[in-house]
């Protein structure tokens, strides 16, 4: 059995990743590292939850201590969005939080380290259509900086001291339990909100933007069975490209207009345009097939008709 520590579990993924875990190997089993927001209940009622900061070690270690810690997933970080407007946060948060929780398990001795990478390691330089597994890492943010950083990290981490760290380079997740926070693909999320609640968005970028992206079951069954798969059949470790489905915002708002055919779009492109013409077309994720079995569930119309219906149940109750 393992006990894991989820560092991170306010956030988007965190917060669904921990429930999930949770139902596979037991409630007590996984604790939820949370910084300063309060613990949802279903958070609270499921299973332990600590106050946790990647960048306050010693804390860190008391929790690892207590819970007799020997996974880490490491779901803190500073997105792309935030990242621009305050660089040496995203830094300090993406690149010391990580090597925090390296050491604490190299020292530990644990037995796997979950670290996501994104999307955002790409740049405007790399092949954007299919962009392949090997391929050129040169990003324009600081997020992508201290994304690649990790990515060579972790793998360092795997060949320098024999340890289990992996992670996969996460496209655009696409949910409607939390909210994502700072992000460039958050419009993606955004348009299904606003189309319930006012069935008009004002999208901050353009209509032809196309950006890989992913359900959020989809998101969780990646991260499990990467979890989950025999580390010898690993040819990659910190750096897995997985896709999903690939569309442009033009795209997304057809799929919402067969269900709500009045929903109006218009555009207000603002710096996060820059970030996302960076950023792929679509990833070639056979590797991830190939070595573990990735395969997703969900396209653009299963997951708008989900999508909406989660969030029209949530809008009836007046829970938004
Ligand atoms: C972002 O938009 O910054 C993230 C990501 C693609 O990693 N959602």
């Amino acid at each position: 059995m393992k006990n894991i520590l989820v560092v991170g579990s306010a956030g988007q993924i965190g917060s669904e990743l921990v429930l999930t875990l949770r139902e596979i190997y037991g409630g007590d089993k996984v604790v939820a590292g949370i910084r300063k927001t309060k613990p949802s209940k279903k958070l609270t009622e499921t299973g332990p939850c600590e106050v946790v900061d990647a960048l306050d070690t010693k804390a860190l270690v008391e929790v690892v201590d207590k819970y007799k810690i020997d996974v880490i997933i490491n779901m803190a970080a500073i997105l792309s969005g935030t990242g621009e407007k305050n660089p040496m946060l995203a830094w300090d948060v993406n690149m010391n939080g990580l090597i925090n929780i390296l050491e604490l398990a190299r020292e530990r001795k644990m037995k796997q380290v979950l670290v996501p990478s994104s999307i955002a390691v790409f740049g405007p330089t790399t092949p954007v259509d299919d962009t392949p597994q090997e391929t050129i890492l040169k990003p324009t943010t600081i997020y992508g900086v201290t994304k690649v950083a990790g990515e060579l990290l972790g793998d360092y981490y795997v060949k320098r001291y024999g340890m289990d760290v992996r992670g996969l380079r996460y496209p655009g997740i696409i949910s409607h339990e939390t909210l994502p926070g700072g992000g460039t693909t958050d419009y993606a999320v955004a348009i299904y909100y606003e189309a319930i609640k006012n069935k008009k968005y004002t999208c901050f970028v353009n209509e032809n933007t196309r950006l890989p992206m992913m359900y959020m079951p989809d998101c969780l069954k990646a991260t499990v069975d990467l979890m989950e798969a025999d580390f010898s059949k690993l040819n990659y470790h910190c750096d897995y490209n997985v896709g999903a489905m690939s569309f442009t915002v033009a795209e997304m708002a057809e799929s919402i207009k067969k269900h709500i055919p009045e929903f109006e779009i218009d555009y207000e492109p603002d710096f996060r345009q820059a970030i996302a013409d960076s950023w792929p077309n679509s990833v070639d994720d056979s590797a991830a097939r190939n070595d573990w079995g990735w395969k997703p569930d969900f396209d653009l119309d299963a997951m708008t008709a989900d999508m909406l219906k989660a969030i029209g149940e949530k809008h009836a109750k007046g829970l938004i």
